[in-house]
């Protein structure tokens, strides 16, 4: 088991369209403990593969609360089937994204169809905060990012503060 570094915006490779997986192998199976791995150490509900820079169709997600023993869960190709026309709104963050958060409207329910651990075709009706996650997380596989879905003025503030930062780190102003 290892942990692998989350990549943050502007890194391009967050807007990559990630492939199919065609092969549930033992290379995958390490890539998802490690996705697991890493998720708990954040910690976060969620991690896309391309958050570790693997850009595939690989999901995991733990909404298991803190008093609740871990449970985390996998999702190969996922692909929403059916979403609600009744809506929620979760206040929504993300670890490629840190320490900024904005309320997002998305389906208050959808069924996913996707492979499991054992590469067995599933489908799940997920509700509450799963639903949302997944929805997220899907999002990464298609290069969408949580502020894809809020106000242009308050994404293209976030993009830019996450800009001046990375060039910051870059021109080393920022050694004592
Ligand atoms: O840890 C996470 N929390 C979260 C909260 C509300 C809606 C979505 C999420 S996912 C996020 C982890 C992450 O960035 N997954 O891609
Ligand atoms: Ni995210």
């Amino acid at each position: 088991m290892a942990l692998r570094p989350i990549i943050i915006l502007p890194d391009p490779k967050l807007r990559l369209i990630s492939e199919k997986v065609e092969r549930v192998d033992g290379a995958l199976k390490k890539l998802m403990d490690d996705m697991i791995e890493t998720m708990h150490d954040a910690p976060g509900v969620g991690l896309a593969a391309i958050q570790i820079a693997e850009p595939i169709r690989l999901v995991v997600i733990d909404v298991a609360r803190k008093e609740e023993p871990p449970n985390p869960q996998v999702f190969i190709n996922p692909e929403v089937v059916w979403s609600s026309d009744e809506r929620s709104t979760y206040e929504e963050g993300c670890l490629s994204i840190p320490e900024y958060y904005a309320e997002v409207e998305r389906p208050a329910s959808i069924r996913a169809r996707y492979l499991d651990r054992g590469g067995e075709t599933r489908e799940i009706l997920a509700e509450g905060l799963l639903a949302t996650v997944l929805q997220h997380e899907i999002d990464h596989l298609d290069g969408v990012l949580f502020i894809d879905h809020i106000s242009k003025l308050k994404r293209d503030r976030v993009i830019k503060k996450f800009q001046k930062a990375a060039k910051r780190v870059g021109d080393g102003s920022h050694v004592l």
